[in-house]
């Protein structure tokens, strides 16, 4: 393979950080596919990353005989779990490759619990959540300004927490978000600036205490899941929940059960992976929507004639083939977690992989930074509009038909999305209940996306404004 991939020079011992400086910044990165096209390298302090940006290149990394994810260093960094005298533990999102016997572990337990017939069975609390959204915003009536990422990530977590342990976050009325959530958050978002020149400044300073700060943090959470865990184990229930999947559940393969320590990994997990990604994907969805009276008319339309105004039950869900459709279009402009890194597999014999037909090189410890949203947007394959909104790409037929690497939004191959069903689950009836009960309009017609990053990507100063809509008969 040749060495054609272009790398923009950069400082001495910083390298590229200056280049890629953005208050957002998965869009610092994204930017140089502009001057540099889909393929380039960047250094960070000495620490290379090759970055791609065309579906094409995305479907070689996606095979798993030569590539596997390799988890990002923030990820890493935020998910060790130190509990007690135990070993640190990972949850499944950050394990260090599919080798890690706590990885494979967690990942046959956990299987079952996420399948469709386990999904479905959270039909019920999911809808019991949905409906206090649509009471709060019914209450508050067409004069409140929604704050729309926000209240969705009252929803998502609040689904999130009763789903998985049978806990009450009870966020819709409170103005502050829970503790757990603040830890989180404010963790996710220590994370996601490690390369922003203000953090790395502040890191270098004698009194810097962010690393202190992010720890305490992260005690904090191991604590409060270590607790939910005892209580379980003393008040234990029939309820078919994640938790009791992985206290009461047998790996198939050893018969063991999960240890305290990786079962509070993987809750914290759970709360990180399953709720922001959501949120961000319910909140774009109605800004796409907002910006196009045509999807919207279409997806009121289809909601009406599937559903009028008939309580939603489960079997509803497969005949709403447009508001699909809307997901997925969102998904792919605007995916909530907007890369992930893929690498040479370890029993991989090769040390070079050739990319592009012969003319890149990927060597045994490069980096390759996935930019979904760029493979995304390819006009390769989705033409010359594939950077509108414009669902009906995405209806089944179209959407099956796709090249492998046009629409990764849940990431690729065996360490793809293990919650990919519960999260449509929730995203399908929350959109689909809300347009059943309301009439939305912006509250700012001339509002233009803003994004925000903590370690996913969400609509930042998105306010809309929801009128209960008149009975059909
Ligand atoms: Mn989720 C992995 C996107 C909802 C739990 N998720 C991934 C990956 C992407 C992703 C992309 C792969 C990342 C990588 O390759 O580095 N996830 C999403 C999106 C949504 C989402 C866009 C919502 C929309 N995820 C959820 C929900 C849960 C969840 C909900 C849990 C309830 N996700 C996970 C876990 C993994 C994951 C766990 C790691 C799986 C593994 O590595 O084995």
């Amino acid at each position: 393979a040749r060495d054609n991939i272009p790398t923009p020079r950069g400082l001495p011992i910083i390298g590229n950080i200056l280049d890629v400086q953005d208050e957002v910044p998965i869009r610092g990165i994204e930017r140089l596919t502009d001057l540099y096209g889909s393929i380039f390298k960047l250094n960070f302090l000495g620490r290379k990353t090759i970055c791609i940006a065309s579906a094409e290149l995305l479907e070689e990394l996606c095979d798993e005989t030569r590539f596997w994810k390799t988890p990002s260093e923030a990820l890493a960094a935020l998910a060790d779990n130190k509990a007690g005298a135990e070993k640190p533990r990972r949850g499944l999102f950050s394990a260090p490759s599919t080798e890690d016997e706590d990885w494979q572990q967690a990942h046959r337990t956990l299987m079952p619990a996420f399948g469709p017939l386990s999904i479905q069975q959270m039909f019920g609390e999911m809808h019991d959540l949905c409906s206090q959204l649509v009471l709060k915003w019914a209450r508050l009536g067409p004069s409140f300004r929604i704050p729309v990422t926000q209240d969705f990530t009252r929803l998502t977590l609040d689904t999130i927490g009763l789903c998985a342990m049978d806990y009450r976050f009870n966020s819709f009325y409170k103005d502050e978000m829970d503790p757990f959530v603040q830890a989180l958050n404010s963790s996710l978002t220590a994370a996601s600036d490690r390369n922003k020149v203000g953090s790395i400044l502040k890191r270098m300073m004698p009194w810097d205490r962010s690393g202190q700060k992010v720890q305490i943090d992260r005690e904090y959470m191991t604590r409060v899941s270590t607790e939910l865990i005892q209580h379980r184990r003393n008040n234990p229930t029939e309820k078919r929940d994640l938790l009791n999947a992985m206290v009461l559940g047998k790996d198939p393969k050893t018969g063991k059960h999960m240890p305290d320590g990786l079962i509070s990994a993987n809750i914290i997990t759970f709360l990180i992976a399953g709720h922001d990604t959501t949120s961000g994907l319910l909140s774009f969805a109605f800004f796409n929507l907002l910006k196009s009276s045509e999807a919207y008319f279409k997806a009121q339309q289809e909601i009406d004639r599937v559903l009028g105004r008939n309580k939603l039950k489960p079997e509803h869900l497969k005949d709403l083939k447009y508001i699909d459709a809307v997901l997925r279009e969102t998904l792919r402009l605007n995916p909530t977690v907007p890369a992930f890194i893929r690498s040479i597999r370890k029993d991989n014999q090769n040390d070079v992989e050739a990319l592009g037909g012969g003319e890149y090189a990927i060597r045994r410890d490069d980096r390759v930074l996935c930019l979904i949203s760029k493979c995304q947007r390819d006009p390769k394959v989705y033409g010359e509009d594939a950077n509108e909104f414009r669902p009906e790409r995405m209806l089944d037929e179209n959407f099956q038909r796709l090249p492998k690497g046009a629409w990764k939004g849940f990431g690729t191959g065996i360490r793809a999305c293990i919650g990919r069903g519960f999260a449509w689950q929730e995203a399908q009836m929350a959109f689909t209940l809300l347009l059943q009960n309301f009439n939305f309009r912006l509250d700012d017609p001339s509002y233009e996306i803003k994004i925000k990053q903590t370690l996913t990507v969400k609509p930042d100063e998105f306010y809309m404004r929801a009128t209960l809509r008149e009975a059909i008969t």
